[in-house]
């Protein structure tokens, strides 16, 4: 839930522009913020945003939570995810990929709620690079959640922006990169992702990268086995996957969870191992992996 304080004297218009600001800071919609008002304050007109007093937050926080379908997990009664850890024994997932093509909604996925706005538009999203850390399976994991940031559009001022906030947020702890692509088309924009990538965040970052296949579902109505799929990819495509070391996961993110996000972590965990064996080495003078 996200609120707004706002204190004796506010002017809507105020609220207006606050509102503004977070939902360009952090992709939320506008009607996700409550505006919490001050005590006793009436507030009349209709706002796209939710108004209550201090003393009804709670009560509209039992209703919006019975509102949302809460997932049983194993770790709902968890403390929080980096509880007596070091931060080297985070996993970053950083999703990566053409705007559209699910990096939200996977993110999502991953996390098992709703967290990041992922939605239909014919614009780009998600604007800024965003984390969110949970636990799965006894494991402190950050899901970082990315704009399109090698879209040809975007500026490069803004492409570094992009690649150095992404870097901060993942500072600490091993990174695996989730490049996610949807099974209905390989475009153009796609075709040289992984250099830029490589450009941005090192020459070896393919060795830290598996791509994430979204919409598995539409394989299915087109009655296609991820074999077929796999036997059709273009010749570019085929470069980057190998590259990647034949690496993929399959997800539909409209559909219930399926084990899809304990697949991922299944390889996820042989990536980390991988990486902190490299390091391992080239702390003992080893040739370093990466
Ligand atoms: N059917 C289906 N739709 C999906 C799947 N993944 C994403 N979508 C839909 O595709 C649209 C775009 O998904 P987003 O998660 O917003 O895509 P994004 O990569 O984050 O896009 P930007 O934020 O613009 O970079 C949304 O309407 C999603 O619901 C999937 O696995 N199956
Ligand atoms: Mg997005």
């Amino acid at each position: 839930m996200s609120l707004l304080v706002v204190k004796e004297g506010f002017s809507t218009e105020e609220v207006w522009q606050q509102i503004d600001e977070l939902h360009k800071l952090t992709g939320k919609r506008t009607e996700e913020f409550t505006v919490v008002l001050p005590l006793g304050h009436e507030h009349t007109g209709h706002y796209p945003f939710r108004c209550c007093e201090m003393s009804n937050l709670f009560s509209d926080m039992r209703r919006m939570a019975k509102e949302r379908y809460l997932k049983p997990t194993s770790t709902s009664h968890a403390a929080r995810p980096d509880e007596g850890k070091s931060s080297d024994s985070r996993v970053n997932l950083v999703l990566m990929g053409m705007s559209g093509s699910g990096k939200s909604a996977s993110g999502n996925t991953i996390l098992g709620q709703r967290i990041f706005l992922s939605e239909p538009s014919s614009s780009p999203v998600t604007a800024e690079c965003v984390a969110m850390d949970t636990d799965i399976g006894g494991r402190w994991v950050r899901v970082i959640d990315t704009p399109d940031i090698f879209d040809d559009d975007t500026d490069s001022s803004t492409k570094k922006q992009h690649v150095k906030k992404c870097r901060e947020l993942s500072e600490g702890g091993s990174t695996v990169y989730l490049l996610v692509m949807h099974v209905s088309r390989f475009t153009d924009g796609e075709r040289n992702i992984l250099k830029k990538m490589e450009k941005a965040f090192g020459s070896k970052v393919h060795e830290q990268t598996l791509i994430l296949f979204t919409r598995e579902d539409d394989l299915k109505q087109g009655k296609k086995s991820q074999e077929d799929f796999m036997s059709s990819f273009t010749p570019d495509l085929k470069k980057i996957f190998a590259k990647c070391g034949n690496r993929c996961v399959w997800f539909e993110n409209n559909a219930p969870p399926s084990g899809q996000v304990e697949r991922l972590m299944k390889m996820v965990d042989q990536m980390v191992d991988q990486i902190l064996t490299c390091r391992t080495k080239s702390w003992s003078g080893g040739s370093s992996c990466w």
